[in-house]
């Protein structure tokens, strides 16, 4: 099989209800993996927190519960036969997970998302700096907790040189943030990846939800054109332990057009070839948004809130 590093792909994924197990979901990850490297992507985009139920719609107090939900280490046996899938096909592929770690002696947990590459080396990972909800339950059917169950990001906005790119990874809120991207490109990349669990019923006013689909696409192609970068994002979707979350993955050039899409909102492979030289023009265009910034007049940006 030949995969070609400027073909990517995006996995959306339909629900991962709670009663699924981990070895199920995994497989599905594998069965998106091998449709996207026979359609000779050489790499593939996983959703956030794509190994479980999106688990901040529900309080959960019993302590070693809510850590079922997380992963200690990163591989692990529970998802070594996708890393191993991937070796062989050598295909690249991003997911994201609930990250329990360790650092000075604590426990901390993260939204995380990492980078793997075609011989199956983590080649990045970056912790959700935008985290959305609440961390006090509120009168609601599905709580959206994701300020009680993770600590924003300590990472930064890095990015990672790897399959002849340089891919950015955000997570699902952080799409919504100009600075997100902006950061993310001043910081060399060329292609910005998203995963998203977005649930259709949770700003409060029911004429922002209704415009859900029409904000998540605002904000893919906004990134794109603005800072001259392909943009992925992959949802994870449909009716999930009873709450909808929109579909709608996409491939975005950066012209800001839109060149593949999911029809569904269940498992499905999209793909399109994204040759990074097609980011030069709009860096060099009259309009180029790298050479003529003026920061110097930005201050109001990152002065403390
Ligand atoms: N997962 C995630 O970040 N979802 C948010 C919706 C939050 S609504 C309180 C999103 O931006 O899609």
């Amino acid at each position: 099989m030949s995969l070609h590093p400027d073909r990517l792909a995006v996995a959306q994924m339909g629900p991962n209800n709670r009663a699924d197990s981990r070895a199920q979901i995994v497989e599905r990850h594998i069965a998106l993996m091998e449709e996207a490297a026979s359609a000779g992507a050489g790499f593939v985009l996983f959703p956030e927190l794509s190994l479980t139920t999106f688990f901040p719609r529900w309080l959960i107090e019993d302590e070693a519960e809510l850590d079922s939900f997380y992963e200690a280490e990163m591989p692990n046996d529970g998802v070594a036969t996708l890393f191993s899938r991937g070796r062989e096909l050598g295909i690249g592929f991003s997911f994201g997970y609930a990250e329990l770690a360790e650092e000075a002696g604590a426990r901390h947990r993260y939204n995380t998302s990492i980078l793997v590459d075609g011989q199956g080396r983590i080649a990045g990972k970056y912790r959700k700096v935008h985290l959305p909800g609440h961390s006090e339950p509120q009168p609601r059917t599905f709580q959206h907790l994701e300020k009680r169950y993770f600590e924003p990001g300590n990472l930064g906005f890095p990015t990672f040189p790897s399959m002849g790119r340089t891919f950015g990874i955000c997570i699902c809120n952080d799409r919504r943030w100009p600075e997100t991207h902006r950061s993310l490109r001043l910081n060399g990349a060329d292609t910005i990846i998203v995963g998203y669990n977005t649930p259709t019923d949770h700003t409060g006013h029911a004429s922002v939800d209704a415009l859900s689909l029409f904000h998540n696409q605002l904000s893919l192609q906004a990134a794109a054109y603005q800072n001259s970068v392909w943009v992925l994002g992959a949802a994870k979707c449909g009716v999930e332990d009873g709450s909808f979350m929109l579909g709608q993955s996409m491939i975005v050039a950066p012209s800001g057009e839109i060149v593949a899409q999911a029809r569904s909102v269940a498992d499905e492979v999209i793909v399109a070839t994204c040759p990074v030289a097609e980011t030069v023009p709009y860096r060099e265009t009259i309009f180029s948004f790298e050479k003529h910034r003026r920061p110097e007049c930005y201050g109001a940006i990152t002065a403390p809130r």
